[in-house]
């Protein structure tokens, strides 16, 4: 799977991706990431990205041209041209749904926003799909961008070891219910033990009591998820 970002900040992105899973994949030929400074598709002497609102009001807005010629010539630089998506606190909300959606795809084309907003022509003229990671405010997109390729590369095959799976996460299993609690050595700490049934080797009692404690913190924490 291919990932080209879009952004005015790529330094942002090195030390994320040079670090474990995403460094393994990245290393193994799973998946890869493209960085593209949109600085980089200004004509004008001064570099500009960004410019005040017309009507006025606080902050800046990200220019039109800039973006869109960065995009198209992205998406022109190998096939297929991607899914173009563009990282909005007005996008559609991220879940594990819609993850499993994007790392269908083989390509995608992240473009990260900053400061007050896009001129609204870039979405009118690319038709990016939006999404937004939550209801808070970041930034930029940069930190969201990071957060769709780190989810979405747990879905590629390979990228997991063997050991691990995303078949148990949170959001993953068939019920969609919260983990389980998970124990490993030592058996005591500060008189705090582990749960007998996970010592008795029995895996059928393991499973039944897995399956128990992850739809009781469920019911507990995220009773929408069971609805
Ligand atoms: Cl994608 N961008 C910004 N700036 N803020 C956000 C977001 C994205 N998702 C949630 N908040």
């Amino acid at each position: 799977m291919r990932f080209d970002v879009l952004t005015l900040f790529p330094e942002i992105f090195s030390g994320y991706l040079s670090q474990s899973l995403l460094k393994k994949g990245i290393d193994a030929g799973l998946l890869a990431v493209h960085l593209h400074d949109i600085r980089r598709w200004t004509t004008d002497k001064h570099q500009k990205v960004d410019d005040r609102p017309f009507g006025g009001g606080p902050g800046m807005v990200i220019k039109v041209e800039p973006v869109v010629d960065c995009v198209e010539a992205v998406q022109k630089l190998v096939e297929p041209a991607g899914k173009l998506i563009l990282l909005s606190p007005q996008g559609k909300r991220l879940d594990q749904d819609l993850v499993k959606e994007l790392a269908a795809e083989p390509r995608l084309v992240l473009v990260c926003g900053r400061y007050e907003g896009f001129d609204q022509r870039i979405i009118d003229v690319l038709q990016p799909e939006e999404i937004s990671i939550g209801d808070y405010v970041l930034n930029g997109g940069e930190a969201a961008a990071m957060v769709v390729i780190d989810a979405c590369s747990r879905l590629i095959p390979g990228v997991l070891g063997d050991e691990q799976s995303s078949q148990d996460d949170s959001f993953s299993t068939e019920s969609g219910q919260l983990e389980f609690p998970q124990y490993t050595r030592p058996r005591e700490f500060r008189g705090l033990t582990v749960p007998e049934v996970l010592l008795s080797g029995d895996h059928g009692e393991i499973a039944r009591w897995r399956q128990e404690q992850s739809y009781l913190k469920t019911k507990e924490r995220r009773q929408d998820l069971l609805e």
